[in-house]
Formats: structure tokens, C-alpha cells, sequence
């Protein structure tokens, strides 16, 4: 199996944590573009799903799937989404594909968080992924200065903008051995507004394909 079919197996095994009649919280990426899919076929047994970017928007509203926002409901049973990187304490590194602050708004609403990957994602020490974090565009090179201070590389991502309007610094060559600390601090700089350490409110599953199939953590 190469990696896409992987993906693949990961995100549909995720369709049986769905709760019938629910509103699903649906993630970003290539693995949950795979489980959108999946979802399209068991679209009349839920009410809809709320989404964390226009990309997976798109997708759900092409297959007929209704939209929520967060204006209509106080909870959501269960959030699927990928990882770039997932530890075995299910914390994570999240947002290489930019959309990591509403990643972590819809995360917050979930009773449960649903991790779908493929077995390359998992990791003993967070990090070698370079850390995402958005950024408003006038704090740019204050954040740089103050990510430097952290002892990683912090790299502008070029030519991208989020679904807020906003930029992304990478920051690279971070080994992450307290991730809940380490989101502490960096959600004490002015400027950021996210940042794609997802410690404190980590995974609760991880399904994770290998070439023997998925399995499930929890
Ligand atoms: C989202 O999609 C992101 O937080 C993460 O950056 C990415 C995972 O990528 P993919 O599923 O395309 O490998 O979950």
C-alpha cells in the first residue's frame, strides 16, 4: 500500500466512530479529504458537519453535505482530522496545510477528537515537522525575532495567506520534549494567533494505517 492508500484507510475507519443523527466536526488535508468522501455516503444518517477551512467546505458542500457553524450548536460528539505528526501521547503537530486555527476552534467544541493517519506520522519526540504557527501580518518579524529565542528557525511560509487573512512562520529544527509547555509559552506571544502544537488538547483516538491494517488507539 503506498501512503494515499493508507490515508484512505485510516479516514474510512473513522466513518464508524460517527455518531448517527450528529453534527460531525470535520478536519483539513489530504487524509480527511478521504474521509469527506467516505462521509458522502452516510450522509442521510447525520445532521450535517461544521468544518475548519474553506477546502473541506467546498469538498462537504460538493457532496451534498449540509453545513453547520458554530453559531447553531454548543458541542460537536466527535472531531476528525489528520495530523502532520502525532506523538504517543496523542499530542500533536498540526496546520502544514495552513488551517490550524480553525482546526483547534472546532477541536475545542469536540467531546472527542478522532486522529487519522498513516503510520509515518507517528513519533517519539514532536518536531521534526516544522512547528506551523499564524501569524497577524504586522507582528511578522517581532514573532520571528521572539521564535528565534526559542531555539528554532523560523522560516515566513511564502506566497501563502490562511483562511483568516493571515501569514504562517514554520518554524524548524525544534526538538519538543514538553508540548504542553511549550504551547503555553508560545500562546504567550503577541502576534501569534495559533500555534500548531495541539498538546493540551490532544488526540483521545488515534486510527493509524499500517500496511497490516488500522488500528485503534485510545
Ligand atoms: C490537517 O491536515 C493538518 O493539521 C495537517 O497539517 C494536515 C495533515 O495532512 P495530510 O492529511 O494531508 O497528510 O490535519
Amino acid at each position: 500500500m503506498n501512503q494515499d492508500e493508507l490515508k484512505k484507510a485510516a479516514a474510512l475507519a473513522a466513518l464508524a466512530e460517527i455518531e448517527e443523527g450528529s453534527i460531525v466536526g470535520v478536519g483539513t488535508g489530504s487524509t480527511v479529504n478521504h474521509f469527506i468522501d467516505g462521509l458522502a455516503g452516510m450522509r442521510d444518517r447525520i445532521r450535517g458537519a461544521v468544518s475548519s477551512s474553506e477546502a473541506s467546505s467546498r469538498r462537504l458542500a460538493d457532496h451534498g453535505i449540509p453545513l453547520v457553524t458554530l453559531d447553531d450548536i454548543d458541542h460537536i460528539p466527535v472531531y476528525v482530522d489528520g495530523a502532520d505528526e502525532i506523538d504517543h501521547g496523542f499530542c500533536m503537530i498540526k496546520g502544514g496545510g495552513g488551517a490550524l486555527t480553525r482546526e483547534k476552534i472546532v477541536a475545542a467544541v469536540a467531546r472527542r477528537f478522532v486522529c487519522i493517519c498513516d503510520a509515518s506520522k507517528l513519533v517519539d519526540t514532536l518536531g521534526r515537522f516544522p512547528l506551523p504557527v499564524e501569524v497577524i501580518p504586522m507582528a511578522r518579524a517581532q514573532v520571528m525575532r521572539e521564535l528565534t529565542a526559542f531555539g528554532g528557525t523560523p522560516k515566513l511560509r511564502e506566497g501563502f495567506v490562511t483562511d483568516n487573512g493571515n501569514l504562517i512562520i514554520d518554524v524548524h529544527g525544534l526538538a519538543i520534549d514538553d508540548p504542553k509547555g511549550l504551547e503555553t509559552r508560545l500562546n504567550q506571544i503577541v502576534g501569534i494567533v495559533t500555534n500548531g502544537l495541539f498538546a493540551h488538547r490532544g488526540a483521545d483516538v488515534l486510527l493509524l494505517a499500517r500496511a497490516d491494517g488500522v488500528t485503534r488507539l485510545a
